[in-house]
């Protein structure tokens, strides 16, 4: 992509409205734009990372045996009569009435609506087990919608659900999304830690919140800090192997993590002084078991291999897809801007081209573009006729993890610049052995 053919609004100063850094860095790099509390417009830059962020998350859930599939956005209301929900949700729920005055609602969750499909077409315990899921757009009326897309009025979210035969398998189930969650943050560069949560109006037995520590996080956290150092890594897992994944969640879940809600103060004594930690923390997702609470409710029976109805055991496992760009930001920026994860970045390469209009810095780029690009690697081309300081501090701004420095002098040794935006490190090579380099970085993010 070429910035003088791009749409990226960046703002000079600082929002006065944003209290938070992803806030204020998501309206000065042109990712979002507010058009009602709560309610915000995806710009290109924005949209081509919830993008990135939506793919990973589709990419681990097939991965995991779930499979996808789109709800509406608007339900009807009796549905959730049927459930009792309607008229407990209280005022989060946005509802309406379509031209004949029937009552809907628009989503702020589906597992009516799921529970709706899955009694429509299954019957059987030969059907199961079966998670279904979708990235789709809800909308709850919050109080308080604040801090940009973190607590949106409307906003995007995967939720899957379980469907299993018994007790034991829906666990399984509730395993299955735990390591799959895990996997799919640790791939975004996030480390969010499972802690013992409550249900709230979702209802049910058993719950964990993933949280990415952070000041600014809405949640007061309680942990032992030896839970920040466990990674998945790329150890194989076989997501149909029970003992395994619970194995993985044992590993994941015996330290002493938990939030506010289910906080105990004499466990939490329990750990030795030096690594009791209270902090606040961002909720990226949170798995339920609920058992037979919605298929009782709606009537969603299957025939067991003994011949009896009962109802269907379920679940239900949220990610908030567009919240998790703002988590993103809170753990990876500084004092310029934004730092992008190679695994969630908008391109995954800036070229700066110092001297715009030298001939043989031109080519240089437009090489190096072509030989990206033919890598896979679209990189954002900064070609606009502009200080090279102000083209480093769009670059710094927007946070792409690495930077292409292209100008006469460097060239004239047949050399071009690559630097890192984390570390700030600055290397000179040749324009082959830079997109060598790139390819291997981005390799193990594919
Ligand atoms: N039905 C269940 C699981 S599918 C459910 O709705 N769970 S939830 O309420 O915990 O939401 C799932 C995730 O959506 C949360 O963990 C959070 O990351 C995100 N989320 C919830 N409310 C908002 C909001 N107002 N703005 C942005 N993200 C939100």
């Amino acid at each position: 992509m070429r910035l003088t053919r791009y749409f990226l609004p960046v703002l000079k100063e600082n929002p006065a409205e944003a209290q938070i850094v992803s806030h204020r860095y998501m309206l000065r790099a042109g990712m979002i734009k507010q058009q009602a509390a709560g309610i915000y417009s995806w710009l290109p830059l924005g949209y081509r990372v919830l993008r990135r962020i939506e793919e990973i998350v589709h990419e681990e859930q097939v991965r995991a045996g779930h499979i996808p599939l789109l709800m509406p956005t608007l339900q009807p209301a009796d549905l959730w009569r049927e459930s009792g929900r309607y008229d407990a949700y209280g005022p989060e729920m946005l509802r309406l009435k379509d031209r004949h005055e029937r009552e809907m609602l628009y989503g702020p969750t589906n597992e009516e609506m799921i529970t709706d499909i899955f009694r429509a077409h299954v019957s059987s315990y030969k059907d199961l087990p079966l998670t279904l899921y979708h990235i789709q757009w809800k909308f709850r009326d919050e109080m308080r919608p604040r801090f940009g897309v973190m607590r949106g009025r409307e906003f995007l979210m995967k939720d899957g659900y379980n469907f299993d035969i018994d007790r034991d398998a829906a666990l399984h189930a509730y395993n299955r999304h735990m390591v799959s969650y895990l996997r799919t943050y640790e791939r975004m560069g996030l480390t969010a830690i499972p802690m013992r949560a409550a249900s709230g109006p979702i209802g049910g037995d058993d719950t964990h919140e993933f949280l990415v520590l952070a000041q600014t996080g809405e949640s007061e956290v309680f942990y032992d800090d030896r839970v920040t150092a466990l990674k998945l890594g790329d150890r194989q897992i076989d997501y149909d192997d029970r003992a395994q994944v619970a194995e993985v969640c044992r590993e994941f879940t015996t330290l002493y993590a938990r939030t506010d809600e289910t906080h105990d103060p004499a466990l939490f004594d329990q750990i030795p002084e030096a690594h009791r930690k209270v902090g606040r923390g961002i909720e990226v997702g949170q798995i339920f078991y609920f058992g037979t609470k919605y298929s009782a409710a709606l009537g969603a029976t299957v025939v067991t291999a003994s011949g009896e109805k009962v109802p269907v055991e379920m679940g239900s496992h949220g990610i908030g897809v567009s919240r998790l760009l703002g988590a993103i930001i809170e753990a990876s920026h500084d004092d310029r801007g934004i730092i992008w994860p190679e695994g969630v970045t908008p391109f995954p390469v800036g070229i700066v081209n110092l001297k715009q209009g030298d001939g043989a810095a031109d080519a240089a780029c437009e090489r190096l573009y072509g030989m990206l690009k033919a890598q896979g690697l679209e990189p954002l081309y900064d070609d606009r006729d502009e200080r090279a300081g102000a083209k480093f501090a769009t670059m710094d701004l927007i946070g792409l993890p690495w930077r292409l420095t292209v100008g006469p002098r460097g060239l004239a040794a047949g050399k071009v610049e690559l630097t890192c935006r984390r570390s700030g490190a600055s290397e000179e090579m040749s324009p082959e052995a830079a997109v060598d380099r790139l390819t291997e970085i981005y390799a193990a993010h594919r």
